[in-house]
């Protein structure tokens, strides 16, 4: 399907929504007002955004660790994403979950992970609900190259292909898990590779080409709309910060940064989309200030909410 104006605009602008989301997320954790921990997902954004543009309100992801940008991708709300990084009554979770467990299922999203591989079984189940119920709705498993090498994600990938369930599963090879290059962790060199091992279509993309990634994961969307099962989809990109917040970095070389830098995903397009007089520089611009406007909604929403109430301490949870 060639796409409209209207959504390549849309994608970029949830690109430099995640890109500013993030980098301000950066700074308060510098300045040591964000408790617990934040994984950033700068560099990364034409995955998410890519993937989430083929979707309906209707369908669903699972998310990881790394989380924001998926789910500022299918819609999540800045303010209570906000509210929750900074532990506070208004978040998703009443602050009491952070960063890793945010989660809107009235928007599809099944949450953010803090268990590595975590997605693939929640999203077969959420594929096996849909195709139960007869509804054509898909659902996007994000995983990251350590969670590829996870039995979790390869159980899953076999249910999936063996009960030929809707879930397109989004890996994103970002180079590492954690410390660990992913030459040293596995043999391939290309994680799609491993989709043969379930007959089920395996591609590589340039995750930092927000066409490229939408095209691939918009074939495969058909696909399972059509009840034709799962697909793989390697997006090759990169994390410009550490696995953490904190972490030094010492386990990679500056230089490795400065070349991904180069091939960043939003200035990419925003070149291609200026190009092709999609976009002009004073869209460009009120784009980045409206966005600039959204997220100081939300920092004002999230510093202003109270936090919990001690008294809640053990409401919400399952244990
Ligand atoms: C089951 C499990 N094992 C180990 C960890 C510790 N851990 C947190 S993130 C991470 C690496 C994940 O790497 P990857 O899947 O490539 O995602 P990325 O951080 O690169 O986005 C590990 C091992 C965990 N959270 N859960
Ligand atoms: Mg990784």
């Amino acid at each position: 399907m060639r796409l409209s104006n209207e959504q390549m605009i849309k994608m970029y602008t949830t690109m430099t929504k995640i890109r500013q989301f993030e980098t301000q997320l950066q700074e308060f954790f510098a300045a040591g007002r964000i408790p617990g921990f934040v994984h950033l997902y700068i560099g990364e954004e034409a995955v998410a955004s890519g993937a989430c543009a083929t979707l309906r309100d209707t369908d669903y992801i699972t998310s990881t660790h790394r989380g924001h940008g998926h789910l500022i991708a299918k819609g999540g709300d800045l303010k209570r994403m906000m509210a929750e990084i900074f532990g506070k009554r208004t978040g998703y979770c009443k602050g009491k979950g952070g960063s890793m467990h945010i989660a809107d299922v009235e928007l599809g999203i099944l949450g953010a992970n803090g268990i590595v591989g975590g997605g693939g079984p929640i999203a077969n189940g959420a594929a096996l609900a849909a195709k139960y119920r007869k509804q054509d709705s898909v659902v996007v498993c994000f995983f990251g190259d350590g969670a590829s090498n996870q039995g979790t994600t390869q159980e899953a990938l076999n249910l999936a292909s063996a009960w030929r369930l809707p879930v397109i599963f989004v890996n994103e090879n970002n180079g590492y898990g954690i410390s660990c290059p992913t030459c040293k962790s596995m043999a391939v060199a290309d994680i799609a590779d491993r989709a043969a091992a379930y007959d089920i279509p395996g591609v590589v993309v340039d995750g930092n080409d927000v066409m490229a990634v939408f095209e691939a994961v918009e074939e495969a969307v058909k696909r399972a709309r059509g009840g034709q099962g799962p697909s793989l989809i390697e997006c090759k990109t990169y994390r410009w910060r550490g696995h953490f917040e904190g972490d030094a970095c010492v386990y990679r070389e500056d230089c490795e940064l400065e070349d991904w830098i180069k091939k960043d995903p939003i200035p990419r397009f925003e070149k291609k989309l200026l190009a092709e007089g999609i976009l002009t520089s004073e869209k460009v611009a009120a784009i980045k200030a409206a966005v600039a406007d959204e997220l100081a909604a939300a920092i004002a929403f999230a510093e202003s909410s109270p936090l919990p109430d001690p008294a809640e301490i053990t409401e919400d949870v399952y244990a």
